[in-house]
């Protein structure tokens, strides 16, 4: 059984191997130079046809081809990493917490990066967002909540996905004031210590 993981520095591969790292699931990083054009090459668009990163090949599960799984979106990546490798969905509240992870991996892509991206032009939107998610992270750094079994705050890949784009926020938006939402500013400090995360973002 292998995992392969495609991306290039700087991308949004980071927030799948942050997953990856954080959860220790063995996998193969290809880091692809996109300045000289490998991600539009021929081997790779047979992976990810619209030639972008991440693009992960699983050969655990057949796919429709008859050969290794292959999958692009982060979103869709980190979906399945959690069901087939991250055994987030396990016991009485899985089927509850996959469908949580969907949302907030829907989220964190459709909603939240674009609130990022749109920041300069659209500023209250992203205030709106961010207050929402200060408040949430009122009950704790975890998105879907505590384990039912050991009460303990328990990470996954609705937290990768947003902590991943929170922690972008001051790199890409310096100008947004985040003194009105501490706990997102804890939140995005929390990540930045992570060993896992440091890794991924080539830091550590
Ligand atoms: N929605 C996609 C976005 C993928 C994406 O745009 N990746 C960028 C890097 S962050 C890329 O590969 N760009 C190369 C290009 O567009 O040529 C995802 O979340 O995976």
């Amino acid at each position: 059984m292998s995992l392969s993981l495609y991306g290039a520095a700087r991308s949004r591969a980071s927030m799948v191997r942050w997953y990856l790292e954080e959860k220790a699931i063995p996998y193969a990083w290809i880091s692809l130079d996109m300045g000289a054009g490998e991600h539009r090459q021929e081997s790779f668009l047979a992976i990810n046809p619209f030639g972008k990163v991440p693009a992960l090949v699983d050969d655990s599960l057949q796919g429709p081809d008859g050969g290794p799984l292959k999958l692009f979106e982060s979103g869709a990546i980190l979906q399945h990493l959690a069901e087939h490798h991250g055994q987030e969905f396990s016991g009485e509240t899985g089927a509850a917490r996959r469908s949580l992870t969907v949302q907030w991996l829907l989220y964190a892509n459709a909603s939240f990066g674009p609130a990022l991206i749109q920041a300069a032009s659209k500023p209250q939107e992203l205030e709106r967002q961010l207050a929402t998610l200060d408040s949430l992270l009122a009950a704790g750094p975890s998105l879907l909540g505590a384990c039912a079994s050991s009460g303990e705050p328990s990470w996954g890949a609705a937290d990768c996905a947003v902590q991943s784009y929170l922690a972008y926020l001051p790199l890409f938006c310096p100008q947004v004031d985040l003194n009105p939402f501490p706990r997102v500013q804890a939140s995005i400090e929390a990540t930045r210590e992570r060993p896992a995360y440091q890794l991924a973002m080539g830091q550590g």
